[in-house]
């Protein structure tokens, strides 16, 4: 069968990533033939996106909704949007393939996609390796796949939540149907990942993750994951991102890639995100030896209200530990994220960010890479979108256009004279340029 593979196209130019998830689905049906596209490095991508689909007549088309916008304030774009145009597009041109979808974004809305996008045919809830493989081997059986969205009548079905894909049974990604060259160039905006794990077993009342890949962490093995960071090296690819929830827990696990990498001799820089509470000077040590070029922490808030509030397992005093364990290492690079606004904190929730934010660039000086504050972006079935929304707010955190999105940021913080500085903050930004400033 021929499978056309495509990332949905985000409507502008932006820093690519490669499709890991289209790579990981493909490498399953190495008996099909396989095309993976990406438009997003395309000079002409709607052209090409039409071209491909003639010459290459798919009987199935998948395309992968990663993003549904940017969730940054500072930086409002709706890729939804272009996502409905591009569909058309696929749909107008092929009007024989099966028109299938899945991927991240996909999964926060399936439903309101499924009916908003009537070019779709079915979309996949969720992780696909296997249902989407079960899907192409027998493609009529549409009510025994489970994680399948489909049409039925004038109504859409759902057949089950798909079972969790034991990654460590997985064959590495198909990189081989991705030519990586037009990634090479972005590798500092983490362009390349590699998954060494699924799942977050933490719960923090903003994030996504845990609903996306899960609760309980699922581990690929340290040789398997080595094994696909040197299948990247020897593509020349210098440095890649580990794509996990939080890649230093287990820390045990972390450390045996640490060492594998070590072990092989490995030249590759990586960069992952970290979570402070785990943090040790052991593995600070192993991992930038390995070739960890950026610790990457968001702790939101640095006061125990705030992390209380947000559900995070982190305290005030493992915050401070992990950045003296960084500091005292002299050689290792982190960036923090906090939270401008978290509902019923005010001025003490955001000096301690402050304070926090002049204490590292005290003791780290160049060497803090990054630190910004941001607005949380309301998601779907999160503790905080039910506290501040009530539940079944799900139509409205997909809006019909771009303007809807201003109203998706969490801004209101317990002091209206701290939000109204936020507010000017932002505005002056735009003028006075993002880089070097507290970026919303
Ligand atoms: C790692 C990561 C990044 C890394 C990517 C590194 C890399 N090179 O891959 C970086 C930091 C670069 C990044 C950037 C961004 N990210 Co990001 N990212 C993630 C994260 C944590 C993991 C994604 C991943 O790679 N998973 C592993 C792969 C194997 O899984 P997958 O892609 O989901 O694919 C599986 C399924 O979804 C499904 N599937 C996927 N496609 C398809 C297609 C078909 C046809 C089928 C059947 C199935 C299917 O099957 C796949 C295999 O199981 C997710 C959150 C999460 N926990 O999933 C957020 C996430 C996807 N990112 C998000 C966002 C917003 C962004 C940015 C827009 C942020 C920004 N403003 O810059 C950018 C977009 C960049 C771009 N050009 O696309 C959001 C999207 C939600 C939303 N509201 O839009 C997410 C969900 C996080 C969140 N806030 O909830 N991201
Ligand atoms: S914010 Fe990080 S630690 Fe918290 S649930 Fe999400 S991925 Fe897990």
């Amino acid at each position: 069968m021929r499978i056309l593979l495509i990332q949905a196209y985000l409507g502008r130019r932006e820093p690519p990533v490669a499709p890991l998830g289209l790579a990981s689905m493909a490498a399953q049906i190495s008996q099909h033939q396989v095309k993976i596209f990406d438009p997003n490095i395309s000079t002409s991508p709607l052209k090409e996106t039409t071209r491909l689909i003639q010459d290459f007549a798919p009987q199935i088309i998948g395309v992968s909704l990663r993003n549904i916008d940017t969730t940054k304030f500072s930086d409002q774009f709706y890729y939804f949007e272009h996502f409905q145009e591009f569909m058309k597009l696929i749909g107008k041109e092929n009007s024989n393939a099966v028109i299938t979808v899945g991927g991240c974004g996909f999964s926060l809305f399936p439903r309101q996609i499924m009916k908003r996008t009537p070019e779709i045919d079915c979309g996949f809830y969720l992780e696909a390796e296997i249902s989407f493989a079960d899907f192409v081997n027998r493609v009529g059986d549409r009510r025994n796949i489970p994680g399948l969205f489909f049409r039925e009548g004038d109504g859409i079905a759902f057949t089950c939540p798909p079972d969790k894909v034991e990654i460590n049974e997985l064959p590495p990604p198909a990189w081989d149907l991705v030519d990586l060259k037009p990634y090479h160039p972005f590798t500092h905006k983490a362009s390349i990942g590699v998954e060494t794990k699924r799942g977050c077993a933490q719960k923090c009342a903003y994030c996504t993750y845990p609903k996306l890949s899960g609760s309980i962490p699922r581990m690929k093995s340290p040789a398997k994951v080595v094994d696909e960071m040197e299948t990247l090296a020897n593509k020349g690819v210098d440095r890649i991102f580990f794509c996990d929830a939080v890649f230093n827990f287990p820390l045990e696990h972390a450390e045996s890639i640490c060492r594998e990498i070590l072990r092989r001799e490995l030249k590759i820089k990586w960069s992952a995100y970290h979570q402070d509470k785990f943090l040790t000077r052991e593995y600070v040590a192993l991992a930038r030896e390995s070739g960890c070029v950026e610790f990457y922490f968001s702790p939101d808030s640095a006061s125990s209200e705030g992390l209380k509030e947000l559900c995070k397992s982190s305290t005030v005093v493992s915050l401070y530990r992990s950045l003296n364990i960084i500091a005292e290492d002299g050689k290792a690079k982190a960036s923090y994220n906090f939270f401008a606004a978290i509902p019923g904190l005010g001025w003490k929730n955001f000096l301690s960010a402050v304070k926090f934010i002049i204490k590292a660039k005290s003791s780290l000086g160049e060497r803090l890479l990054r630190y910004k504050f941001s607005y949380i972006r309301l998601e779907p079935a999160t503790l905080i979108t039910d506290e501040v929304l009530g539940s079944g707010g799900a139509d409205f955190l997909l809006p019909e256009s771009s303007t809807g999105l201003k109203k998706l940021f969490y801004r209101k913080s317990a002091s209206f004279l701290l939000d109204i500085l936020f507010s000017i903050h932002f505005h002056l930004s735009k003028w006075i340029g993002k880089k070097n400033v507290i970026s919303l």
